[in-house]
């Protein structure tokens, strides 16, 4: 792997450590060989009015799919010291977090270094509270003028991709311990399984909410990650994620790189069950695009039955999540062990979680699957590290603010944060298990 995790001690910061030149970084405290213990989040979900990016135009216009508009969010924007603050009193030593290309390139080519700077005091905050930052590229949302030249979709999307990684990793590079480029790439056919999203009812609310934010901004060919067409955007993706690997890579750090994909634990059950080939469709070409990388980031919540016919829907009697998928924690434990094998790379848990009302629900979530991915572990797959969906309850997409996957309450309007139970549970558990 190149570039190791590291955690700096001690910042040597150029001037006052905000300026345009790059931060000079010494990392006293290097992680190696280290188990990585963090939660993960998304600029769009916590930070709020992130006005420029497309999903925001998308949950106001009307019609919409949003059940309601991302908002303030967790008004991490201003309050991310206070978010790894939290995380390192809770016992992490890691934390996943997105920058928001919307932010920092609003115009085709025109970046915000006060934008990029306010990005250098997120990662130096995660430093002072010693958590080794790692990086999301791209958390789904993008600019809205990206969009409106039909996103992944465009045949020039991987170059205008590339250029903002480019800037990412010249800029911020030195200061990351890690980062990934896109998150959950394979979103838009997980999306399409699993929300029922060729339906022609689905179908039709998409296509008018897209045509709503087309008209709004004057494009014929507005475009969407999480509800366009794979088969449209998917080679300028894979494409666009190799260029920016490479680009990391040739800026100020020296960090390892990875793709996180969604992993489910897949099943087959009866004579002539298809779980080989549903796997092959839900994965894409994603595995195979991640030979580019130091790593692979698994992301899984729970287990998927295949039968000759396709996807088994859970039984009535079966415990689900408030997300309506089946309460199955040991399914981290597969699908580890399935990334692993077909990628040979060393793999973090990227994200993994449950949305619930009840939080003992959580706890025994977590230590499910931990006790899955600690097996795998002792069976030798090459697990680096674990990080838990999510530290605050935050803007669930088109569920708004109803689904709860947070290590964390968070008042919606003064934001104050509460810790539940579950975030000093497995906080206690990244202290004690700690480098293991
Ligand atoms: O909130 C999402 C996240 O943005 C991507 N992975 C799944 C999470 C829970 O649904």
């Amino acid at each position: 792997m190149s570039g190791s995790i590291g955690l700096s001690g001690a910042l040597a910061l150029g001037a006052a450590g905000t300026s345009a030149a790059s931060p000079v970084i010494e990392r006293k405290v290097p992680l190696d060989g280290k188990f990585l213990w963090g939660t993960a989040s998304a600029a769009h979900q916590i930070e709020g009015n992130n006005v420029n990016s497309d999903f925001w135009l998308a949950e106001n216009v009307q019609p919409t799919l949003f059940r309601e508009p991302s908002g303030d969010a967790c008004d991490s924007y201003h309050r991310y010291d206070e978010d790894a603050a939290l995380a390192a009193e809770l016992g992490f030593n890691a934390h996943r977090f997105g920058i928001e290309w919307a932010r920092i390139e609003p115009e085709p080519g025109q970046f915000s270094e006060a934008e990029l700077d306010h990005y250098i005091r997120v990662l130096e905050s995660c430093h002072r509270r010693g958590l080794a930052p790692m990086v999301t590229l791209s958390h789904w949302t993008v600019p809205r003028w990206f969009a409106a030249r039909g996103g992944f979709e465009n045949p020039e999307s991987p170059e205008l991709f590339e250029r903002f990684a480019a800037k990412v990793g010249q800029r911020l590079g030195s200061l990351m311990s890690a980062a990934t480029t896109f998150n959950e790439c394979n979103i838009g056919r997980l999306a399409r399984i699993l929300f029922n999203l060729d339906s022609p009812q689905a179908q039709a609310g998409v296509k008018a909410m897209l045509e709503a934010c087309a008209k709004a901004t004057g494009s014929d060919r507005w475009a969407n990650v999480l509800f366009g067409d794979p088969a449209k955007s998917e080679a300028n993706m894979v494409d666009a994620h190799r260029r920016s690997v490479a680009a990391l890579k040739a800026g100020s750090g020296d960090f390892p790189v990875g793709l996180t994909i969604s992993m489910q634990a897949i099943e087959g059950v009866g004579p002539d069950h298809q779980a080989s080939a549903f796997a092959d469709m839900l994965h894409g070409p994603w595995l195979e695009a991640a030979d580019v990388c130091d790593f692979v980031g698994v992301q899984t919540y729970t287990r998927l039955i295949v039968d000759a016919n396709g996807l088994v829907p859970p039984r009535d009697e079966t415990e689900k999540t408030a997300a309506g998928y089946e309460f199955y924690p040991k399914a981290l434990g597969d699908t580890v062990r399935y990334a692993a094998s077909r990628t040979g790379k060393p793999i973090y848990v990227t994200e993994n979680g449950i949305a619930t009302d009840d939080d003992s629900r959580r706890i025994a979530y977590i230590d499910g699957a931990l006790a899955a991915l600690s097996q795998a572990k002792a069976d030798g797959v090459d697990v680096r590290g674990y990080f838990h969906w999510s530290l605050l309850d935050n803007f669930e997409w088109t569920a708004g603010y109803t689904q709860k996957f947070g290590l964390i309450e968070v008042d919606l309007k003064t934001f104050k944060r509460t810790p539940k139970a579950s975030a000093y549970h497995l906080g206690e558990i990244a202290k004690k298990l700690g480098s293991v």
